[in-house]
């Protein structure tokens, strides 16, 4: 690491003149040579793109430096394969990371140009589409940061996530097209580029061995990002495969004149990478799903233990050196395709193989959803991939028969890694499970529901084999950057080192009845709420009083999150206001944003009630100063980074035992929001840190849902018994805020009426008590900020870095560099 702490050294000794001098000047170069634009005609986006290139020489610098250290070093390697990397904006993070956020300000004011304002043209990334995505990019972030060395591998789609616009209240999609400018911050690799083969045939070749004759090949090109730690001392790198033809033109066909023939085999391959699919928390089910899901996990282990056998010379060392995590199971192939790779073309014997499989691969599972556990059917497997089929074969007897030893009671039917109930299909979850040496879910509740119950009997099997890290966030993204005037105070008050150690926002927790630090608090949240107003204004035609408690549900639109519960609580506000006026109700502001998959009528058709209550609501002169409804459209990173620092109240309210951690609601609660949530994944553990008083919990347990699930109690008997909810599903379902159709809702509420499967009305009478509760502590402005200070101040164990350390520790064995602990 000598070179580059001299380099980081040599940056530090910098004069700040000097050093923005020079900016400007890489700038300035950037602009003529790189993009052949004169100052005088650069419009906004050459400055972005000369910004970015500029920051990406500084990147490349600590890039180059941590690649070579730990080749040089030897040191293991963490491959983290994921289908979704959601990363959102990069130069903002970047520059902070790297020390440069001031200076290259400066140099851009210099030259007539407002970064703030550039930065926030640059595409936010999307290559995700929720909570799974998210991690990935946190952790890619985290490990640079900690000095983990490693590869986030994935595919570079050509569309990310849909654009969500709101037309008349309903959710339409329009194409994402990050890439149609180029991405300044990608490299193209040529020589990093595997054949993927689909189909074809398989013919015996020795006792374990097999050549495998594809019938048809693609060829995947790696694209590389650099990913800058803070301060710049550490970078890990983001892969992600293109799909490119073999022969991109068919010239017999096109002598022939026929066109779309002479480009048929290119467009069936590239359309490996064309788009993500938009789908979060249900499996996609298509044949180009499993062709994507193959496409980025062979290339990727074919990369590896290519690099692998480059640097070592041989295999026989590589769980030694490389951890292979899988994000959920859209990578399970990765351990058919490690022994077919061992077996086949390193020539391994099957035992060797797979104990060299097992040790290196560990997966971590996100959804106990049983709609969400990916199966594919055996016959589809068999035609695509036939040698990986074998190898799925192989291993299900094998591992079957030594269950069969070692307790001849076992339910083989359940663990075994076929489905035989349903057309025979493969389990992804168990090929997972079985080929992992560590399997772990992302929070505590959700590793315990995972022990009792999808994988109790594969528990049962391998005791040892389940584990929990309870998910993490960056502190950078999510506090330092996104909100820079909690920062300050915190720097205030527990010294400036608590951005290298969020730990350090313990002492603020001193503070909490300081009326001078309160008073800070309320000034910067209303700053950052100001700014929120401002696009509130713009985007939803609504104006909104900063004054009032913003109360904000974002998330991906989902039945098991309950925007529905929250819209029906609100419509019960609503009636409440408008019958007692005089009641001393916290005036609020209900914001919500969140997309929801394309085919999933029923999310759409929540997204659509909202909207129309909106439009009510905002519109009724009686209840103005007291309540407002927004639906923000297109909710995305950058969205995230504006609304979180804005928020009062952060809901958290999903059916408990279903959301495994959430992310969201860590990121709140360490910029001060306070939680309104049920006893589920890591709210939990979000309550034990801050406190039972410092966060607002209702309804019932993961236990309790269990039973009333068991023994459901007629939707007519609930009804009955919660005052004001008749009254409103009558509303909905009649039509009041549908006044142009009036049966819109009528499918929504009769769904409710006839099956409570989430629910909505068992927990709508304990969720509104909750919230006269919040009434109540709003009120009590001293109490509210006492809360908050709480709930900064104990919330750094669920930095990223936290779980970063643990990952390495206990699933990697890998040292980390700085791991930060909070
Ligand atoms: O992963 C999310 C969970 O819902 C969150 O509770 C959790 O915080 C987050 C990170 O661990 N899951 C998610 O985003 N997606 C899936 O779980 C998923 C599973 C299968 C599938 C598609 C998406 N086919």
């Amino acid at each position: 690491m000598n070179d580059l702490s001299d380099k980081r050294t040599a940056a530090v000794h910098f004069e700040p003149d000097d050093q923005v001098d020079r900016l400007k000047s890489e700038i300035l170069r950037k602009l003529t040579y790189s993009l052949g634009k004169a100052p005088a005609a650069a419009q906004a986006h050459d400055w972005l793109t000369a910004g970015i290139l500029a920051t990406r020489d500084h990147a490349i610098d600590v890039w180059q430096a941590s690649t070579k250290e730990s080749y040089a070093t030897g040191r293991k390697r963490v491959y983290y394969l994921s289908l979704e990397f959601l990363i959102g904006r990069s130069l903002a993070d970047t520059l902070n990371n790297l020390g440069l956020t001031e200076p290259m300000t400066r140099a851009m004011r210099e030259l007539g140009v407002d970064l703030p304002e550039i930065e926030t043209i640059e595409p936010d990334a999307a290559l995700g589409n929720g909570g799974l995505g998210r991690l990935a990019a946190c952790y890619m972030e985290a490990m640079a940061s900690t000095g983990v060395p490693a590869l986030g591998y994935g595919i570079r789609y050509d569309h990310g996530l849909f654009k969500q616009g709101i037309e008349n209240g309903r959710q339409i999609e329009r194409p994402e097209d990050w890439l149609s400018f180029r991405n300044p911050w990608e490299f193209e690799r040529r020589e990093a580029s595997y054949r993927i083969g689909f189909g074809g045939s398989v013919a015996a070749s020795g006792p374990d061995q097999v050549v495998w004759t594809p019938e048809e090949t693609v060829f995947a090109v790696a694209y590389d990002t650099p990913v800058v730690g803070w301060r710049g001392r550490d970078s890990t790198t983001l892969r992600l495969w293109r799909a490119r033809a073999m022969h991109p033109l068919s010239l017999d066909a096109f002598n022939k004149g026929d066109l779309v023939g002479a480009v048929a085999e290119r467009n069936r391959a590239e359309a490996i990478s064309k788009v993500l699919y938009p789908n979060d928390s249900t499996p996609a089910g298509q044949e180009l799903r499993l062709r994507q899901e193959f496409f980025f996990t062979s290339a990727s282990l074919q990369d590896l233990v290519h690099r692998h056998h480059r640097q070592f010379g041989s295999l026989d060392n590589l769980a030694e050196k490389a951890a292979i995590q899988l994000n959920d199971t859209h990578p399970s192939l990765a351990v058919a395709e490690l022994m077919r790779l061992l077996l086949d073309e390193h020539k391994f014997n099957w035992e060797k193989a797979w104990e060299i499989t097992n040790a290196t691969i560990s997966y971590t599972n996100h959804t106990l959803l049983p709609e969400a556990l990916e199966t594919w059917p055996v016959a589809l497997v068999e035609r695509l991939l036939p040698r990986h089929m074998q190898i799925i074969f192989g291993i299900n007897a094998r591992f079957l028969d030594a269950v069969r030893r070692r307790s001849p009671d076992a339910d083989l039917a359940s663990l075994s890694l076929i489905d035989e109930h349903h057309g025979r299909r493969v389990r992804m979850a168990n090929l997972a499970f079985v080929g992992s040496h560590t399997v772990n879910g992302v929070s505590a509740l959700h590793s315990n529901l995972m022990k009792e119950t999808v994988f109790a009997q594969l528990h049962r099997a391998f005791p040892e084999r389940i584990t929990n890290v309870t998910n993490g966030i960056t502190p950078r993204r999510w506090l330092l950057n996104a909100n820079p005037g909690l920062t300050r105070l915190l720097q205030e008050v527990c010294g400036e080192a608590v951005a290298d150690d969020i730990g350090l926002v313990r002492q603020f927790g001193a503070h909490a009845d300081d009326r001078a630090v309160q008073e800070r608090l309320a000034a910067i949240r209303r700053d950052n709420k100001l700014r929120l107003a401002k696009v509130i204004q713009q985007d939803c035609g609504v104006v909104v009083d900063p004054e009032v408690l913003f109360d904000v549900q974002i998330k991906r639109v989902h039945e098991y999150k309950r925007q529905l519960l929250n819209i029906l609580e609100t419509i019960a506000l609503y009636n409440a206001i408008r019958s007692e006026p005089y009641r001393d109700w916290a005036p609020r502001v209900k914001v919500f944003a969140g997309k929801a998959a394309s085919n999933y009528t029923t999310a759409k058709s929540i997204i659509n009630l909202i909207n129309d209550v909106a439009a009510v609501v905002n519109n009724d002169i009686t209840t103005r100063d007291r309540l407002k409804v927004v639906f923000l459209p297109n909710y995305n990173v950058s969205l995230a980074e504006l609304i979180i620092p804005a928020a009062d109240l952060s809901e958290q309210i999903s059916t408990a035992g279903m959301e495994a951690s959430g992310t969201g609601n860590m990121k709140f609660a360490l910029n001060g929001a306070i939680t309104i949530g049920t006893l589920d994944g890591a709210n939990i553990e979000i309550g034990e840190r801050v406190g039972a008083d410092n966060i607002v919990i209702f309804g019932l347990t993961a236990d309790e849902v269990e039973i009333a699930k068991r023994n459901p109690r007629p939707s007519a008997e609930v009804i009955r018994a919660t005052p004001h909810l008749e009254g409103v599903l009558d509303a909905v379902a009649g039509g009041a805020y549908s006044p142009g159709e009036r049966d819109r809702y009528a499918q929504l509420v009769e769904g409710l009426r006839l099956n409570d499967w989430f629910l909505v009305l068992r927990d709508f009478e304990s969720y509104h008590q909750a919230q006269r509760r919040v009434d109540a502590l709003w009120a009590d402005r001293a109490r509210w900020w006492q809360m908050s200070v709480a709930n900064t101040a104990h919330c750094a164990w669920f930095s990223a870095d936290r779980a970063i350390g643990e990952y390495a520790e206990r699933i990697w064995h890998v040292p980390a560099g700085q791991a930060a602990r909070a």
